[in-house]
């Protein structure tokens, strides 16, 4: 029970309820009855049944229940025509009278994602598939909170598939469920089906607390009130009002009745006015909080789930279902920026995957943090390029700056226990800053490039500052053994911290280090594409003619050794003639920091490169290499690299590279192409069976080529399974799961 401010609107409440016509849609589960472990356990009582009966038999109210539950199901409850019914989320409704069945639709579509869910089920201890006629179900609340995100990863590919086959169906997740059903059927009909029920003058309530029951609470009218239920959970909601329970909006069907029937209405717990602001609402019930430079592409609230699915990137994927599982908040970076005269905005918004906080940056910002330390310091830096380093101190500055202002931010977004996973070389010094604003709980920091030998760390003039910063992290998660060893021998060298193993003592604190490397879904690379997609890469091919493909994708970076590869091309060509026109390279790059001049060079080399190699070698019916400067979409790339003979995945050094995982994981394992990869990836660690190269030896890189072309089925077959098993054993699920269960375990010990 709450002591909330019930004064305030008493009056407004006793109006409500002397009101008629009422209609009142409240919904079952989690509202009128509580969670249960299981939907059979979760059923309506004695006691809510007589509640809402007698309440619907009063003169000048009408009641309906309305619920995803099937329809004889909720007629077992209430069995007279009292009460209303509507079931399946809208799909069937009982008013006086007979059921009226609203959605008419093909059973068999359904049938077969229930038994692909069924099969899934099996495997998975503690889910259940609940199977209506017009919907599917599966409920995880009693899968082990471990265990749920390989479930939910699974399952969502099983029923991402189904919904590009059938676009009349949507997904909906619900509290601990997953639910497909027929797009056109809501809780939301239900709205102005009980206003003409209830006829002229009709306020309705409705009362819920699932995500379903929000296009109720969106389709009501501004003479209705809506309420949620909501315990823990803080989602985003268009209702007015709130509950706490199911005890709650019991009292409060109570209180209706005890009004309409002139009895003392006491003791009186009446729903809360739920205040919007922008400031979190529930801080100190975030559990987990991410924070990286840039958020994933996100939108606004629900209704738009198929669209914003596509956009999702790598790292997206790979904490999806930890953030589900968790309850978890996104923070970051909005991607825009503002004149300094501008104020700074900030804001919550809420999608399927989890609860974003975003915030714009200054353009001052922008120019010394972001561009300036991050890309002009330490993104060349750590990745071993001294000579395009820039060191200034108004960009350090700015670096601290905008930590300082992070962290102010985010330390009213969670509580001090809260656990902090903090990504990336923007934001090495964000323990720091939340540790001087007294946060206590576990924080963690993952960072996605190489820590750069002792050599190069040190040409830092704030080396030993960012150091001391990072040992305020508890846990600090390398891709490699060799990132770790980095990171040690600089922790060694320049501060007076004991370093035992793969923990570092300073100051009386502790902190894990640990190499951690990330993978992908890798099925998610096997999946079918859409039939444009195969015609638009079938297209691509066909302008190769029958030449083999040697195919490269990478942001456009410096870093990732695209001229040096294309170099490397030309003398395959050169070397061994008897490739031209028998092979084509085809590199995809995806514009990056564009407004930053160093990455437009590189631009402008590249294409020189291409056009001297093609002008030099071309012919008729045959280019050399085809340049393409765009993105592509997950389900293009899939295709690109299954027709690819050779992966030409070249960093001149990178953190991972997760192109070479995804290049292995997109072929036919009946007759795959070769991984050709440099041995300055981190990737390199653990793909040991792709041809490794190096990249700084064109010579060296063209033979390896021929290497890889001429490469036979059989060891083609070889090398492809074991590189496959390692992709799927280090996924992006075992990353994340593996990281924060870390980061759990340095918290308590
Ligand atoms: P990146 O430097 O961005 O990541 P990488 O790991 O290769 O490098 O990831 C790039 C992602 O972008 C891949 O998922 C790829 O599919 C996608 N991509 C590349 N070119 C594309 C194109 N033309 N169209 C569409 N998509 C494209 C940083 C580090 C890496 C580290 C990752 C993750 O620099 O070393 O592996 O983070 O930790």
């Amino acid at each position: 029970m709450h002591d909330g401010p019930h004064g305030a609107h008493t009056d407004v409440w006793m109006a409500i309820a002397r009101h008629s016509p009422l209609g009142i849609l409240c919904d079952l589960d989690g509202t009128l009855v509580p969670f249960a472990s299981s939907p059979e356990e979760a059923r309506p009582d004695a006691d809510a049944i007589k509640l809402v009966t007698d309440l619907a038999s009063l003169p000048g109210i009408i009641v309906a229940i309305v619920s995803g539950r099937p329809k004889d199901w909720l007629e077992s409850f209430f069995p007279g025509d009292q009460v209303f019914l509507v079931a399946e989320h809208g799909a069937y409704r009982r008013g006086a009278g007979a059921w009226q069945n609203v959605a008419d639709l093909d059973p068999a579509p359904l049938a077969s994602l229930a038994a692909e869910l069924d099969a899934l089920v099996a495997r998975h201890p503690g889910a259940l598939l609940e199977r209506k006629s017009t919907t599917v179900a599966l409920h995880y609340r009693n899968v082990r909170r471990g265990q749920r995100g390989e479930l939910l990863i699974e399952t969502f590919a099983i029923i991402d598939r189904f919904l590009a086959r059938h676009p009349a169906y949507e997904r909906l997740e619900g509290v601990l469920v997953a639910e497909v059903r027929p797009a056109s059927v809501k809780k939301s009909s239900a709205v102005p089906w009980m206003r003409e029920k209830a006829g002229p003058g009709a306020r309705l309530i409705a009362i819920g607390d699932d995500v379903t029951d929000e296009h109720m609470f969106q389709a009501c009218g501004p003479q209705d009130e809506s309420i949620v239920v909501r315990s823990a959970e803080s989602r985003r909601t268009a209702a007015r009002w709130e509950l706490e329970s199911s005890d709650e909006v019991r009292a409060v069907l109570r209180y209706f009745h005890n009004v309409r029937t002139g009895q003392t209405p006491l003791p009186i717990i009446l729903p809360r006015q739920i205040t919007r602001s922008s400031a979190p609402s529930s801080a100190q019930e975030r559990t987990l909080l991410v924070v990286s430079n840039r958020l994933p592409d996100f939108r606004p609230v629900e209704g738009d789930e198929g669209e914003r699915k596509k956009n999702v990137g790598g790292l997206v994927s790979a904490l999806e279902p930890a953030l589900r599982a968790r309850g978890g908040m996104w923070f970051g970076w909005s991607g825009r920026t503002v004149a300094e005269s501008e104020p700074i905005e900030s804001g919550i918004a809420e999608s399927g995957i989890a609860q974003f906080a975003w915030v714009d940056y200054k353009e001052s910002w922008y120019r010394g943090y972001y561009s300036g330390f991050c890309n002009g310091t330490l993104w060349p830096l750590f990745h071993s390029f001294p000579s395009r380093v820039t060191f200034s101190d108004d960009s350090w500055a700015a670096y601290q700056e905008v930590h300082e202002h992070l962290a102010e931010y985010a330390s009213n977004l969670v509580g001090p226990r809260a656990m902090l996973w903090v990504h990336d070389y923007h934001l090495l010094l964000f323990a720091k800053a939340m540790r001087q604003r007294g946060h206590t709980g576990p924080m963690g920091h993952f960072l996605h490039i190489p820590f750069p030998s002792l050599d190069m760390f040190s040409m830092i003039p704030w080396a030993s500052q960012i150091l001391e910063a990072l040992l305020d992290f508890d846990l600090l998660g390398f891709h490699t053994p060799q990132h770790v060893a980095n990171f040690l021998a600089c922790a060694s060298a320049m501060l007076p911290a004991k370093v035992a193993d793969d923990v570092i003592h300073h100051r009386g604190h502790s902190t894990h280090v640990a190499a951690m490397p990330i993978g992908i879904l890798p099925d998610s690379f096997q999946e079918t594409p859409e039939p444009a997609v195969v015609e638009e890469v079938e297209g691509l091919m066909r302008s190769l003619g029958n030449s083999k493909l040697v195919l490269g994708v990478d942001r456009l970076d410096y870093t990732k050794g695209i001229p040096e590869r294309l170099i490397a091309f030309g003398k395959l060509l050169d070397k061994f003639p008897e490739w031209r026109g028998k092979v084509s390279l085809v590199q995809v790059s995806v514009p990056s920091r564009a407004d930053v001049p160093l990455y437009a060079e590189q631009r402008a080399t590249i294409e020189s490169i291409v056009g001297r190699i093609n002008g030099e070698l071309g012919e008729a019916a045959w280019v050399p290499i085809r340049y393409l400067y765009r993105s592509y979409g997950k389900s293009q790339l899939t295709q690109l690299y299954r027709a690819a003979s050779v992966g030409y995945v070249t960093p001149l050094r990178d953190g991972m590279n997760l192109v070479a995982k995804e290049y292995v994981a997109a072929q036919d394992a009946e007759n795959p192409g070769v991984l050709m990869l440099s041995q300055f990836a981190g990737a390199a660690v653990e793909m040991r069976d792709a041809v490794l190269t190096n990249p700084y030896h064109a010579d060296g890189m063209a033979r390896d080529l021929d290497r890889s072309l001429r490469m036979g089925l059989d060891e083609r077959k070889t090398r492809h399974a074991k590189l496959l098993a390692s992709v799927q054993r280090s996924n992006a699920v075992t990353w994340a799961e593996g990281f924060l269960d870390a980061l759990g375990a340095c918290a308590k010990g």
